[in-house]
């Protein structure tokens, strides 16, 4: 897209060596930074969306940042639409604790979901808990990279949209997108075993085009996730079914636990909501409770 002055929009999907690289209109511009950037102390991010001038070939200078809507920490990325958090059916099998967790970030990072339960072709029927657990609420796929079950519905939901592709490693996000995208080469079944804890690898962020149109981020995933520190009253609205009900409890500020008349426990008891993740939702008020304490 370039417009009348001569300026393209596009948007960064990899940054490396000191070079922004900007995909505008199918093409991927090789830019540097207005000097400006560097006295405002403005970080470009990928997945910024930025106007550029061209300079000669497909070398240009990016001179503005348009405004984020999300920005993500970890991977550090800009415009994030959705994440597609992928667990394994089997090998390593799921912790819904973790699921939650994960659920829970998206959440805060006001990220749409998508719940992708991979390897069904080494499961029996995990896939129904899993299913039966999350299916009200979210947009839930059962998938194998390995058969192709479920990459069709995958396809589609990627399409057009930013989205990261998150979970903990071994699960087989790579493998996934290297199915979704032809020629792709990303590798798999590394595990890596230096990963101390809280240090991080640094690794080059990159978004990937799909063909149906659309970009994605592969992450190297993590298999433990902190819960956010947050208000007790305020972790009901991370989670959808619960939050459905604000203002239907007898108590303003209600936490769903021991106050009577509540419509989250009636909701539970009803089956309307499902116990286990009410459960969970439980013992992380409990999480929160104890961090005030100390
Ligand atoms: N049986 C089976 N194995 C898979 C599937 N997807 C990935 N794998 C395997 O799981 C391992 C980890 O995959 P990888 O894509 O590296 O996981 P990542 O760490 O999430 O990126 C590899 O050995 C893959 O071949 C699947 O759908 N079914
Ligand atoms: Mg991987
Ligand atoms: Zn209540």
């Amino acid at each position: 897209m370039i417009n009348s002055s001569g300026i393209v929009e596009g948007i960064v999907v990899k940054a490396y060596g000191g070079f922004y690289y900007v995909l505008a209109g199918g093409k991927e511009w090789e830019c540097s930074l207005r000097g400006r950037f560097r006295h405002e102390k403005q970080q470009v991010l990928v997945g910024d969306r930025v106007e550029l001038i061209p300079r000669h070939g497909r070398a240009g200078v990016v001179e503005k940042v348009l405004p984020r809507s999300t920005v993500l920490v970890r991977p550090p990325v800009a415009n994030v639409d959705q994440a597609v958090m992928v667990f394994a059916l089997r090998e390593p099998d799921p912790n819904p604790g973790l699921v939650d967790r994960f659920l829970i970030a998206a959440s805060v990072n006001q990220i749409e979901p998508i719940l992708c339960f991979n390897k069904s072709d080494l499961d029996d029927d995990t896939q129904f808990e899993f299913t039966a657990r999350y299916g009200q609420s979210f947009r839930v796929l059962v998938t194998s990279a390995k058969t192709g079950e479920g990459l069709d519905q995958l396809r589609q939901e990627l399409q057009g949209r930013v989205s990261v592709f998150a979970g903990p490693s071994g699960v087989g996000k790579s493998t996934m997108l290297n199915a979704l995208i032809p020629g792709l080469k990303l590798k798999t079944g590394t595990i890596s075993v230096k990963t101390k804890r809280g240090k991080h690898t640094t690794r080059h962020v990159e978004l990937i085009s799909l063909p149906e149109g659309g970009l994605v981020v592969d992450t190297p995933g993590f298999s433990s996730l902190d819960l956010p520190d947050m208000k007790q009253v305020d972790l009901a609205s991370h989670f959808p079914e619960i939050a459905e009900l604000h203002g239907e409890c007898y108590f303003t500020g209600c936490l769903h636990d021991q106050e009577p008349n509540c419509a989250v426990k009636k909701a539970v008891e009803s089956g309307a909501i499902q116990q286990s993740r009410y459960l969970q939702y439980l013992e992380f008020l409990n999480d929160l409770k104890e961090r005030r304490r100390y």
